[in-house]
């Protein structure tokens, strides 16, 4: 069976979201009879009407047995648990786009960092004049792409949907890092780190690896490759790969060298030259002129909700960094400031370790703001490490930041937690905390 043989077949596509929808039209334009299940009552899914045209509906109730099914196509919210026993075949919505797909897929992966450097590789190629665009896990369905005039297609990929994947094989597969995340729906670190590397799993000669050469559990990975293996690094001068130097980027292969000036790239962070690194090198790899790809880079503007300023009001910088949604991000962003820091962390528990983050507020931060469901938690990770303050909600965390910053200090939304206890995304958060620190009075110069 192909994607693009799919007739007179029986598909379950499970979730009726993005990816769902996307699917269920997918696979019944190409002849499959479709019956697409939601556990959500019909209400609570908007409309619906362009998927019940095409495919037999269940809502409300409990995923239909995935048995009597040639095929099924879970969405990423949709852990193994409520398919995998019965299940025949499995394929998610991106191992349906790469095998639909004509062009060549660039896939980026890893813990954080992913959305940025997805769109500074879609925007990179495009200054380079090819035609590309992004999607998947950055919030398009993969599927859309498919049909499009591309001479690229970019995907995000998260740990969810590389865990339906079969034979999915990029021309060029990024992993940024890998920390951990998502252990509540992976049971462990290990299991996470086994659905990442998934993206590496079906790479041949003429496709290539792009890894970073500091992380230690990515650049494990390295030897199970079959392609090219480049690499990016912010402490060593790798070759084949990237790496920093007075103030440039320098590609390195062989005898012949790209220097990429950093003058001008607007994104704040070490993180954020990492994952330009990342991103040079695959456009590199795709085949595209580098040099001249790089020329565009004062134009990029970053993502909303990634180490995003959001006010300047008294001396003091506010930050938002709403995504920074799990201990490893929240920690990069926390390494990426030189002036004292007024942290705001918490939301949704994970049940990550929070400890790590102990010796950076340690050294960095003048005061730490709790809010959300993980207050106790993050509470008994950070005793001793920093004043600590209890805000139960954001704009009470807002209202405690601006009474606690001095002239010269970041406030930082980075909550190394999910924002689910109290909003319906990390975006609705980020949108609120921007929303709160706006209707901050000015303050009066001295
Ligand atoms: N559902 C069930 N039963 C379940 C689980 C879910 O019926 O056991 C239903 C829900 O009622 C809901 C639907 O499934 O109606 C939602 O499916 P979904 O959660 O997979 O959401 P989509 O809208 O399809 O969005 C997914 C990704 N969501 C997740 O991975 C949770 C989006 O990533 C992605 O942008 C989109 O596909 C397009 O590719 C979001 C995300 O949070 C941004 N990603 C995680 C992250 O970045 O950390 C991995």
């Amino acid at each position: 069976m192909t994607a693009l043989d799919l007739a007179g077949k029986r598909v379950l596509v499970l979730g009726l979201g993005i990816s769902g929808r996307s699917a269920a039209r997918f696979c019944a334009e190409r002849g499959a009879e479709v019956v697409a299940a939601d556990e959500r009552r019909p209400e609570a899914l908007g409309d619906l009407a362009a998927v019940e045209a095409v495919a037999t509906l269940v809502l409300g109730r409990t995923l239909p047995d995935a048995a009597s099914f040639d095929l099924v196509v879970p969405s990423p919210g949709v852990p193994a648990s409520r398919y995998e026993r019965t299940a025949r075949r499995v394929w998610g919505d991106v191992e349906l786009a790469w095998r639909a797909l004509s062009v060549p897929i660039v896939a980026v992966t890893g813990t954080n960092g992913k959305s940025t450097t997805t769109r500074l590789v879609e925007f990179l190629l495009r200054a380079a004049g090819l035609r590309a665009e992004a999607a998947g896990n950055i919030g398009a369905a993969a599927l859309d792409l498919v049909g499009r005039p591309l001479d690229v297609a970019v995907l995000e990929v998260s740990s969810f949907q590389l865990e339906t994947t079969e034979g999915f094989r990029p021309k060029v597969a990024v992993i940024l890092n890998l920390t951990p995340d998502h252990l509540d729906r992976h049971g462990s670190f290990e299991r996470y780190v086994a659905a990442k590397a998934r993206i590496l799993a079906n790479l041949g000669p003429g496709d290539t690896a792009v890894l970073s050469a500091d992380d230690a559990p990515t650049r494990a990975l390295a030897s199970s490759v079959r392609g090219h293996v480049t690499w990016f690094s912010q402490r060593e001068a790798v070759s084949p790969g990237a790496c920093l130097d007075a103030g440039a980027i320098v590609l390195r292969d062989g005898g012949h060298a790209i220097r990429v000036p950093l003058e001008g790239f607007a994104l704040p962070g070490l993180h954020n030259r990492e994952n330009l690194m990342a991103a040079l090198l695959a456009v590199q790899a795709a085949g595209a002129n580098t040099a001249r790809a790089a020329r565009a880079l004062p134009d990029f503007r970053g993502l909303p909700h990634r180490t995003e300023v959001v006010r300047q009001r008294g001396g003091v910088t506010w930050v938002n960094d709403s995504k920074g949604t799990n201990v490893g991000a929240a920690l990069r962003s926390l390494e990426s400031f030189d002036r004292p820091i007024v942290w705001i962390g918490g939301g949704k528990d994970k049940d990550l370790d929070f400890r790590p983050l102990a010796p950076a507020l340690k050294e960095r931060a003048r005061a730490a703001i709790l809010i959300g469901e993980a207050t106790p938690r993050l509470a008994t990770a950070l005793t001793g490490s920093v004043a600590l303050h209890e805000a139960g909600d954001l704009d009470r965390a807002v209202a405690l930041a601006a009474a606690l910053a001095r002239p010269g200090d970041v406030v930082l939304l980075s909550p190394a937690c999910a924002s689910f206890d109290q909003f319906t995304s990390y975006a609705h958060r980020g949108e609120r905390f921007r929303v709160a620190v706006e209707a901050l009075p000015e303050v009066s110069p001295a």
